[in-house]
């Protein structure tokens, strides 16, 4: 065997090593979910044979050709009774593109398929496309909505940063072959657009994120909703905010819809990031809510502050203190699979049941708002306890 053969050989067994790690439940969470030990897909986890050449003769050094940076912001769905992943990997280059990942058992042993996602371009082609939320719609499709960033061409001539978000939309049968549809139409730029899954009034629904700018959310922030008839030609005419920001609180200057919302007998189940600021810049955590089965419209639960946020390795990646969700799956018997990007770096899993996060979402305490109000619930859970003591 060659001196690259032997190489080869070595690097092969290595990410067959990383492929087959298993996966162990953290101990002594928060009992609302818990957490893994290992980042379900890291860029070492992609195919070798998308960052290789191997051939001997054009690789004598045996170098990656291909650099992978990341992988991360994932939508999922349960796909031929595997967890399948619609994932984000993003280039060396900078450039994102989708490629599905399948899973036996939702928490380890996740692997690439042979190719990335061939996504057709609309009209106009975008620069860069992201976040894909995927919806299995009763109309018979499985949706995919994403984010197209093209640059934004009414900018001072050299601004090279200045971009612009738009709701691309796409739909499959099976998860190979894709068929574009036309951008969203809004009034405003858009990201985290999901589509529900179920018509309401006979129509699409859509849960958006309105924004003045490709970053700031200025005053159109808040996750929307807005009905359309014709998903082959889409287009937002109202669009009425259901989750709004709220000074001093994890959602303050953005927030955005995580993947669609999980139906359970309680209500719909949504799981959300929201942004605030701070001297070390933006901070990303999940949160949730539920809303009334016969007005997904109408929040019907808001527990206060996070449900998650960056704890340990997951505070540092390439946008440090970042927690980002747009995959979830729900199995038939209650189990909940989150799937969570951290720093815009590398994804995880933390699994729950429909069960615990209906409990955890109707029994948390809302945000009060003020100090002393957060105080007063402490203060109330104490008393509590304290009469619970009394009767043991
Ligand atoms: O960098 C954090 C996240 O920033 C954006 O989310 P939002 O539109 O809510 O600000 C997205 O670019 C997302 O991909 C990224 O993870």
């Amino acid at each position: 065997m060659s001196n690259f053969q032997e190489k080869a050989k070595a690097l092969r067994e290595h990410h067959l090593d990383l492929l087959t790690k298993k996966n162990h439940p953290l101990q002594w969470g928060n009992g609302i979910y818990e957490k893994y030990t290992n980042p379900i897909l890291t860029a070492e986890h992609t195919p070798l044979e998308w960052r290789y050449d191997f051939n001997e003769k054009d690789n004598p050094f045996l170098m990656q050709r291909i650099m992978v940076n990341a992988t991360l912001n994932a939508g999922a769905i349960k796909w031929q009774d595997k967890y399948v992943l619609v994932v984000r990997v993003e280039g060396a280059d900078r450039k994102s593109f989708f490629a599905v990942a399948e899973s036996p058992n939702g928490i380890d042993n996740f692997r690439f398929w042979d190719y990335p996602v061939t996504m057709p371009d609309d009209v106009i082609p975008a620069t860069n496309i992201y976040d894909m939320r995927l919806t299995q719609h009763e109309d018979g499709w499985i949706y995919g909505i994403f984010c197209a960033e093209r640059h934004d061409d009414n900018a001072p001539a050299g601004d090279l940063s200045a971009a612009t978000a738009t709701a691309a939309i796409a739909r499959t049968k099976d998860l190979k072959n894709w068929q574009r549809l036309p951008d969203l139409k809004t009034r405003s730029q858009q990201r985290n657009v999901v589509l529900h899954p179920e018509f309401v009034n006979g129509m699409y629904a859509l849960y958006t994120r309105p924004q003045d700018g490709f970053i700031d959310t200025g005053s159109g922030g808040g996750i929307g909703w807005a009905l359309i008839d014709d998903i082959t030609n889409a287009e937002v005419t109202e669009e009425t905010i259901i989750e709004e920001r709220l000074y001093h609180t994890i959602k303050e200057v953005k927030n955005g819809e995580g993947p669609h919302p999980i139906k359970t007998p309680q209500g719909w189940l949504h799981l959300a990031h929201g942004v605030r600021n701070c001297a070390a810049g933006l901070r990303y955590v999940l949160y949730m809510y539920m809303t009334a089965l016969d007005d997904p419209t109408r929040v019907i639960a808001r527990p206060g502050g996070y449900f998650m946020a960056p704890e340990g390795e997951e505070r540092v990646g390439d946008v440090s203190n970042v927690l980002f969700a747009n995959g979830w799956i729900a199995d038939p018997d209650g189990k909940v699979f989150i799937y969570y990007a951290s720093s815009d770096t590398r994804l995880h899993v933390a699994t729950s049941t429909i069960e615990r996060l209906v409990d955890y979402c109707m029994n948390t305490p809302e945000d009060g708002l003020t100090t002393s109000q957060s105080v007063e619930t402490l203060k109330a859970l104490i008393d509590k306890n304290k009469e619970t003591m009394k009767t043991l």
